[in-house]
């Protein structure tokens, strides 16, 4: 379902999804073309980082993981930047050094992300930990997928959360709907011996729901809650999210299996193709975005195919910028390495 919002904002959230959508496909496109070196896709995922973090104010910080492309254009990142630092050139939101996997904005509210899984875990907990001492009604936001439920560090970090009552969101994208336990056969991202995600949350008395990925209103309401809670020292809340693995992202590598998405697929079900009809039809979460949106009035194909060109421009613009930037001078490689004397508050 939609999430109780005007017709303005709904198109704002969809601006975003279809921004994410269009940055992902662009960058899996030119990867056939020049050597960007390995990178994790968002597609698939989108409703969950836009509805979850459009709740979020100026002050507010993430934690995020290896797949962080989605959750900096949920908070506004520009997708030239973001490029930019992806390929490793000087004008990108880190000078060229976080890349893909690291890739980080204090401005916007992600002060630095870790690629190892679970890694955010603690830099999440221990910004909780600063807003709470600080007496600030700030909240830290903890972005990971299944696969960190596997690591030590998670288990440390809910037990403090939970001790020290944090105002700290674990949202945890399950993506692994099919591959949990290796029982598909493909590449999975965890293997747990739970049968439930949230029996690893259950212990700490940490409040913990569990939710489709796709659906705004699910995903915005639980968010919602959390974030109340947090705010009003109640302490953490976590988020099982789950979503369905895009087929572009059962390959090791990402690749364009499903081709660029077509967004007429949305309201003609015709121009579905056979192959992926399950995906398009129950699984792809811009697609049934859109569909609600024309269902309830919000939009009509037409205004939803001009917010997409405009978004699709937007992405040229960013493909120029990032690959006409310069990469960093040799000489500067050693520049934000070490704090300059005084520079740390
Ligand atoms: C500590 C650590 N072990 C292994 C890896 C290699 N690795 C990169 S992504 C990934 C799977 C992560 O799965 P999940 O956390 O569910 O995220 P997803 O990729 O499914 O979004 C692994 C094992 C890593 N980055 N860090
Ligand atoms: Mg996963």
């Amino acid at each position: 379902m939609l999430p109780t919002l005007s017709t303005k904002v709904l198109l704002g959230l969809l601006e975003k999804a279809l921004a994410i959508r269009r940055f992902e496909e662009m960058l899996v496109k030119l990867a056939g073309k020049i050597d960007v070196g390995h990178f994790h896709v968002y597609v698939g995922q989108e409703i969950t980082g836009v509805a979850a973090l459009d709740l979020l104010e100026t002050g507010d910080l993430c934690f995020t993981t290896h797949r962080n492309h989605g959750h900096l254009l949920a908070r506004g990142a520009d997708p030239a930047l973001m490029l930019a630092e992806i390929l490793g050139k000087s004008t990108g939101y880190c000078g060229g050094r976080g890349g893909t996997l690291h890739l980080a904005s204090a401005q916007l509210g992600f002060p630095a992300t870790s690629a190892a899984v679970g890694g955010c875990t603690p830099l999440a907990t221990g910004a909780a930990f600063g807003m709470d001492r600080l007496g600030s009604d700030r909240v830290s936001v903890c972005l990971f997928g299944d696969g960190a439920l596997e690591e030590g560090s998670y288990h440390e970090s809910i037990n403090i959360a939970a001790l020290e009552k944090l105002p700290l969101i674990f949202l945890c994208e399950n993506n692994s709907l099919e591959a949990l336990g290796q029982k598909a056969g493909e590449y999975p991202s965890s293997t747990l011996a739970v049968v439930r995600l949230t029996d690893l949350v259950a212990p700490f008395g940490v409040p913990a729901i569990t939710i489709d990925g796709c659906d705004g209103k699910a995903v915005r309401d639980g968010m919602t809650e959390a974030i109340d809670r947090a705010r009003s020292g109640e302490g953490p809340t976590f988020i099982e999210a789950r979503t369905v693995r895009w087929p572009g992202n059962r390959p090791l590598w990402p690749a364009l299996v499903t081709g660029e998405t077509n967004l007429s697929m949305a309201w003609d079900e015709t121009v579905i193709p056979e192959e992926f009809r399950e995906w398009h039809t129950t699984q792809d979460g811009v697609l049934r975005f859109v569909r609600e949106m024309i269902d309830e009035g919000h939009a009509t194909p037409e205004t939803v195919i001009a917010l997409d060109e405009l978004v699709q421009d937007q992405m040229r613009t960013a493909e120029n910028f990032a690959l006409e930037s310069p990469y960093p001078e040799p000489e500067t490689a050693l520049d934000l390495v070490f704090a300059k004397s005084g520079s740390v508050p």
